[in-house]
């Protein structure tokens, strides 16, 4: 690979903000090193709109040099991020449509509208939690016991998961993402969500439901069935991707909101809509920091950087979002009146932009109103200096977020 001392990522994020500056400052497409895996990153807004739809990036691991060659093999503590069952996350053209339409359907924004009340009840129950843990003052880890267990809810919900069975998968995800899982416990914890995976789509092959793992597995307006492969990778893609990503949505708006206590009047007066609230969160402290991977299948020349075919391209969202080509010299700060936070790449862009956006959108402009209605006192357990993140090295995620109610 060309130039060697890529910039090493922290796997254990101790520095989030700094490291974005610092990413940046290296130009629009930059090598970084991955726990001693070398790739690009793009940090550039209008470069990683180019990346991501561009044809000759793929997501097929099989594309990836590294890997064909054998030297990323499942020892790599991120393997788990980019080998991935065959499913929309690592299939691209004609074959990726097919895989996500019945899922496109699901969450298209009209079918989503059935899901509010459902949304809104499971908030409510949450938030009694919420009362009850921090009764009497008592110093309470919002993340924990309000904004994590709700997206597992209704994304488990969608997918017909049972209740009983969240705290299991919570856990397992929680080891699957953390870098301080020693590698072989990872491994088994993949295992252990295939092997429930499987259970759960033979199972609505058996007995379908009014559920998304049923569609996939049944002819309807959708297509075809899917293979159970294809079912089974597209079920594992949707629950990790459906609790992990709101949490983080949900706290770090609070926590934004809890620093700047001005911005979070002009809010609670009504004059600043929550949705702009969420955009400019998603902008500024979006759930995802560096989004693994795409593999050029020809050499692609980009000013005067190749990528060369074989290559990894992660997308660097967080950086992206603080571009000030598009948000002007303040990009680092946070601003719920700033007239450009809902040009944000979070969710993505092109062919493989977030099929979820819609769901996590309602989902936290349901919880974070309904939060602050019920807790106007709300505020900070700790200085915000305090809070510090996960050893999760792709993912934005708050170890804890610890609040007084009032
Ligand atoms: C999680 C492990 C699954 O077996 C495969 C999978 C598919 C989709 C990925 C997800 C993993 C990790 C979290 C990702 C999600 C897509 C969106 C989400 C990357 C690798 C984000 C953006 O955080």
């Amino acid at each position: 690979m060309s130039s060697p001392c890529p910039f090493a990522i922290d796997p254990m994020v101790g520095d989030l903000n700094g490291e974005t500056a610092r990413l940046r400052a290296l130009g629009p497409i930059t090598r970084i090193d991955l726990l001693g895996v070398p790739a690009w990153t793009v940090t550039d807004h209008a470069l990683a709109r180019q990346l991501t739809t561009d044809t000759r990036l793929v997501k097929d691991i099989n594309a990836w040099s590294l890997y064909a060659d054998g030297v990323v093999t499942t020892q790599w503590p991120l393997i788990g991020m980019v080998l991935v069952d065959r499913s929309m996350f690592s299939v691209d053209g004609a074959e990726h449509r097919r895989l996500r339409l019945k899922t496109a359907q699901a969450l298209a924004p009209r079918r989503l509208e059935e899901l509010r009340p459902v949304i809104e009840q499971l908030t409510a129950d949450l938030l009694d939690d919420l009362e009850a843990a921090g009764a009497g003052g008592a110093a309470v880890d919002l993340k924990e016991v309000f904004a994590y267990p709700l997206p597992m809810r209704v994304v488990g919900d969608l997918m017909g998961v049972a209740r009983e069975d969240h705290a299991q998968l919570l856990d397992w995800y929680k080891k699957f993402f953390s870098v301080m899982t020693p590698q072989d416990e990872r491994l088994e914890v993949m295992s252990g969500l295939d092997v429930y995976f499987t259970d759960l789509v033979r199972q609505k092959i058996a007995d379908p439901a009014d559920d998304l793992t049923s569609a996939f597995v049944t002819a309807d307006e959708g297509g075809e069935p899917l293979t159970e492969e294809e079912a089974i990778g597209n079920i594992k893609a949707l629950v990790a991707a459906g609790h992990e990503t709101t949490v983080s949505l949900i706290i770090n708006t609070v926590r934004a909101l809890l620093a700047e206590p001005e911005q979070l009047a002009k809010v609670l007066a009504g004059d600043v809509e929550w949705k702009q609230v969420i955009e400019e969160s998603l902008r500024w402290d979006g759930p995802v920091s560096h989004l693994l991977m795409r593999f050029a299948t020809e050499d692609i020349v980009v000013g005067d950087t190749v990528i060369a075919k074989g290559e990894g391209v992660v997308m660097s969202y967080r950086a992206v979002g603080r571009d000030t080509a598009v948000h002007g010299e303040t990009a680092d700060e946070f601003d719920v009146t700033r007239s450009t936070a809902n040009r944000h790449l979070a969710f993505g862009y092109g062919p493989h932009i977030c099929p979820g956006a819609a769901l996590s959108r309602l989902e936290a402009a349901i919880a974070l109103p309904a939060l602050f209605a019920r807790f106007p006192q709300l505020r900070l357990a700790v200085p915000d200096s305090e809070i510090g993140n996960l050893p999760v090295l792709t993912q934005n995620d708050l170890a804890a977020l610890p609040i007084i109610l009032n």
